[in-house]
């Protein structure tokens, strides 16, 4: 999983374009042109000459997609997804992530890196359309997603090459307990589920768990206990070190630990709704809830 720590390279490297781009970044509506020179940006490709149909099956049109591991990168409400237009360990011919899941009411964005060439971002029903191909890093252009839906899309120039990508909007789950669902629709291995262990002494949690674009998740990444139970995490050993880190109460299983085999246990004497994560990889959506009744 390198895509996190060279994405914050980049826009290191490209503060400054990328600050620039901030104060002119194009939603649909605003203007038919993306962002840019327009004489460093143009080409001879036109948005006209495309025919694009939606396809039949999302999974099996992207089965060619570059850069695609099969696991949507999810977005929590609130989250502001960016997608790169050129990964540039792909040879610009990728985006990243390439499949984005996100709630109603957000917005994705579009940054160009300048790798790969002439770049648009076309949906493929027409839904949003940024316009004339750019090639210049800092170009950006971005879309609010209203209405749940499945949104493919490629790179009108590179469509044939493999570099597609999809949004897919979609309702967040929801356990009936408020706070935990907004934590954990972060979590790909999230899928509303409450994992009910409230008939046992002490319920099991997998830390390592494939999830996440890795071995990063807690599974199951929610259980509802009683009170006086306790929770037991069990390293397998993948995804790295790990840790668990609880929000609300005061605690933790300390250092990271990558060791198979590692532990750690607390049990719970109050009723709540509680919420951890490994800090290594929250960010990745490594984050598990406990419900104690
Ligand atoms: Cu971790």
């Amino acid at each position: 999983m390198e895509p996190p720590s060279t994405r914050r390279q980049f826009l290191a490297s490209t503060a400054l374009t990328g600050l620039a781009a901030t104060a002119g970044c194009l939603s649909t509506g605003e203007t038919s042109q993306a962002v840019g020179d327009a004489s460093d940006g143009g080409s001879t490709e036109s948005t006209e000459t495309a025919e694009l149909t939606p396809p039949d099956s999302l999974g099996e049109w992207l089965v060619d997609a570059n850069g695609y591991d099969g696991e949507p990168h999810r977005y929590g409400a609130g989250s502001r997804p960016s997608v790169w237009v050129g990964e540039p360990t792909d040879d610009g011919l990728a985006f990243a992530p390439p499949v984005v899941e996100v709630v109603p009411m957000t917005k994705v964005r579009w940054d160009w890196t300048g790798h790969g060439g002439q770049h648009n971002v076309v949906a493929l029903d027409g839904t949003f359309d940024s316009g004339r191909t750019n090639a210049q890093s800092g170009t950006c252009y971005q879309y609010l997603f209203e209405e749940p839906g499945t949104y493919p899309y490629v790179s009108e120039p590179r469509r044939d090459d493999g570099m597609k990508g999809a949004v897919v909007v979609r309702e967040p789950p929801s356990t009936g307990y408020p706070k935990v669902d907004q934590w954990l629709s972060h979590a790909s291995n999230f899928d509303g589920t409450v994992v009910d262990r409230t008939g046992s002494d002490t319920a099991v949690v997998t830390v390592g768990a494939e999830g996440n674009g890795g071995a990063f998740a807690f599974d199951p990444p929610l259980v509802k206990i009683a009170r006086g139970s306790t929770v037991r995490w069990e390293w397998t050993g993948d995804g790295g070190a790990h840790n668990v880190v609880f929000e609300e109460a005061d605690v933790s299983s300390g250092d990271v630990a990558s060791d198979a085999g590692t532990t750690f246990e607390h049990t719970f004497d109050d009723p709540g709704q509680y919420r951890y994560a490994c800090l290594p990889h929250e960010a990745l959506g490594m984050r598990g809830a406990v419900v104690v009744e």
